[in-house]
């Protein structure tokens, strides 16, 4: 018999799914916030967390319980719109599962199943943060973290990171394909499948690190071709997005969703990382890449795109937002799918033509208190002269 309190609980569940979201108030010109997160551990379906039988679960207790749902895979198909999202169980072991929308805004809802990953790897203890590429060679490519224990060290949370690789055309049936080898970096996170093939070859986005926490020499956000995306070899990285001193990317970044083609050039929604007396504080940082050669910089506005902002900051790992999804549609309008503080989902909505107005006209970063003070001065300056003309004008509000 099913416990009477299933059905309780589910109208609460259905409510949550249910629930409409709205842009919020926030106003920076540059990309719309919404009022709620679009995923949190209360979407994970009861079926995943219960055992509704009332004779073996007599106090309807949660028997495996869901702590957090983040760091999301996006993509769009045939209209509707779907996360796969890196769910936590309470046992701290991630999971990748589906979450479908039809807006993109709300009304997201897990499939029954999460996702049943080819189990190739015995070293491999724990998977994340999965970044999904339409390949134009036709396939949905999975790109993730697989991590082990680092059985040559004694340290117990000594652990190696690598680049777990599997494909789909469905998001249901997924084939393993090998871990990427990078020959000069011992490990990686925040790896990413460029879109397109780049020289006739498959382009990834690495992260070279030297330990599993700390980057180390690794300095910055990589690039690097292979020719062959079943046994992916990457023997040369470039960096392409540096880690600069008393900037947001000081302590370490990384590739965030996988580049959006705009009109002028790629457009890369990174994560950079800086160190405080609080801990590691996570914001989101945009640059865009060359539309013929994605490894070159072509623009780096100033500063920060996206930082944790009200009950953003507060969660399981304070003070972060990152993101590894976002969805650009044919109209124009963008998708970003961010998680905060390793807890929760957002979306904030913008354009591509948005994006790249920020990208291209925001200013770059003089990298020096005094310069700040100059740049600021002169669009002070700027905009003084153009008040005090309309003033002069005998214009006082323009509408
Ligand atoms: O806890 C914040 C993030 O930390 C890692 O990112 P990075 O490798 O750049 O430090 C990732 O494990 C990510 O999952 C997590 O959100």
């Amino acid at each position: 018999m099913i416990h009477s309190r299933y059905y309780t609980e589910l109208n609460k569940y259905e409510q949550l799914i249910k629930k409409e979201n709205r842009k919020s108030e926030f106003y920076n010109g540059i990309f719309d916030r919404y009022e709620n997160p679009v995923l949190t551990r209360n979407h994970a379906p009861l079926i995943w967390r219960y055992d509704l039988d009332a004779e073996r679960n007599p106090f309807f207790m949660e028997r495996l319980g869901i702590n957090a749902v983040m760091n999301s895979g996006a993509i769009e198909i045939e209209g509707s719109y779907y996360l796969v999202v890196r769910v936590e169980g309470n046992d701290r072991k991630s999971f990748f599962a589906v979450a479908e929308s039809s807006n993109g805004t709300d009304g997201f809802r897990f499939w029954d199943y999460p996702v049943s990953l080819p189990d190739t790897c015995p070293e491999e203890t724990n998977v994340y943060d999965m970044r999904l590429t339409k390949h134009e060679d036709g396939f949905i490519y999975g790109v993730f973290c697989s991590e082990g224990k680092d059985q040559e060290n004694s340290d117990l949370s000594a652990a190696v990171a690598s680049a777990g690789i599997v494909r789909t055309k469905d998001l249901k049936t997924w084939e393993r394909l090998d871990n990427l080898t990078t020959l000069h970096s011992p490990q990686q996170r925040n790896v990413a499948l460029h879109p397109e093939f780049v020289e006739g070859k498959y382009a990834f986005y690495t992260r070279p690190m030297d330990g599993f926490i700390e980057t180390g020499s690794g300095g910055g956000i990589g690039f690097g071709l292979c020719d062959d995306i079943a046994h992916a070899v990457i023997a040369d990285e470039k960096i392409i997005s540096h880690r600069v001193y008393h900037t947001l990317t000081e302590a370490k970044n990384g590739a965030g969703a996988v580049p959006i083609k705009g009109k002028k050039g790629w457009i890369h929604i990174a994560h950079g990382v800086r160190n405080t007396a609080a801990g590691l504080r996570y914001v989101l940082y945009v640059f865009a890449t060359d539309l013929n050669d994605p490894s070159k910089v072509i623009a780096q506005p100033s500063g920060l795109f996206l930082a944790p902002l009200g009950k953003e900051r507060v969660g399981d790992v304070s003070n972060v937002v990152f993101t590894n999804g976002a969805i650009a549609r044919k109209n124009g309008d963008v998708y970003l799918y961010y998680a905060s503080c390793d807890t929760r989902m957002h979306v904030a909505t913008t354009t591509l033509e948005k994006l790249e107005d920020y990208v291209f006209h925001t200013p770059k970063d003089p990298l020096r208190s005094s310069d700040c003070v100059a740049q600021r001065c002169s669009l002070i300056h700027e905009n003084l002269e153009l008040l005090e003309g309309k003033r002069k004008e005998g214009v006082v509000h323009e509408n």
